[in-house]
């Protein structure tokens, strides 16, 4: 089994995420060069691309047999695979949207994967200046503080958060909106803020208390994944499942139960898998 020093990892991977960060910080005020992906409103800058650039450029200086899966490589043609070796998982601007409008609720998600399991997860808002990192078994942090999921079992309490996702394929739209239908007459509130990593980061500090999305891709969530489970919280499939990370469906919450509740409810929808081409 392939091993790392999950620590010299982290330590490695924050000075990057917080050089990033700045690059981020500055460039949210100003204006944009956007181009679009696989939808109208699956956008890039190059903001995103020169976050992607450094943090690989760094990485890969300092642990240069990793691999590396990143939101715009593989929009450049890079493979998507995940293997057992330490694999590097970026999503350089996760909440493009939100940072093209300056809305300053987007971040810089960074995982290790090793043997197909989460061993660094950083998440990054460098605009609120929120750093949530977790090391397998190590718990998770808020700018250095621990954090822990809320605890919430009742899902008339319960804040969910989900996502309207970039795709328009009208099956899928309908997906989202059936079941924002179904659950807002049953939970305290439903939000959906942009930024699937952030979502996934609020659940493992307890302020929101569970987070579903299908159709996201790898490298929006496996930092995300690592913190709820630090956190204590829970994070399967949305049917309730084991969650598969490259099959691009996710629901975490503060505890088994709240996951159950909220998979049950759920209509289902399956996306072609992350690196289903290779
Ligand atoms: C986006 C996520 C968002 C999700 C979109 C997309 P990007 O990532 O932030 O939560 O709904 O489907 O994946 O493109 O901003 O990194």
């Amino acid at each position: 089994m392939t091993s790392v020093n999950p620590q010299h990892c982290l330590s490695v991977a924050l000075k990057l995420v917080k050089e990033a960060g700045e690059l981020v910080r500055d460039a949210i005020k100003k204006k944009k060069n956007v181009e679009t992906k696989s939808s109208v409103v699956d956008l890039v800058t190059e903001s995103d691309k020169a976050v992607e650039k450094l943090l690989i450029t760094g990485l890969s200086g300092v642990f240069p047999d990793h691999k590396f899966i990143g939101e715009e490589s593989v929009a450049a043609g890079e493979k998507c695979v995940l293997t057992d070796e330490p694999t590097w998982i970026i999503d350089p601007i996760d909440g493009t949207m939100n940072f093209v409008h300056s809305f300053p609720y987007t971040c810089i998600s960074v995982a290790l994967w090793v043997n197909k399991d989460a061993e660094v997860g950083i998440v990054y808002n460098p605009v609120l200046e929120q750093m949530f990192t977790a090391v397998k078994g190590q718990g998770a942090f808020l700018n250095d503080e621990k954090i822990s999921a809320s605890g919430q079992t009742d899902l008339g309490q319960a804040l969910v958060f989900s996502e309207m996702g970039t795709s328009r394929d009208p099956e899928k739209v309908d997906t989202v909106l059936t079941n924002l239908t179904t659950l807002i007459t049953k939970v305290h509130g439903c939000r959906t803020m942009g930024s699937a990593a952030l979502h996934m980061a609020h659940v493992a500090w307890g302020v929101a208390d569970a987070n579903y999305t299908l159709g996201i891709h790898c490298w929006d969530i496996a930092a995300g994944y690592l913190l709820v489970k630090e956190a204590g919280g829970v994070v399967v499939d949305t049917a309730g499942g084991p969650f598969d990370l490259m099959r691009r469906r996710v629901l975490c919450a503060s505890t088994q139960e709240l996951a159950e509740k909220i998979a049950k409810l759920l209509k289902q929808y399956q996306p072609e898998r992350d690196g289903v081409s290779e």
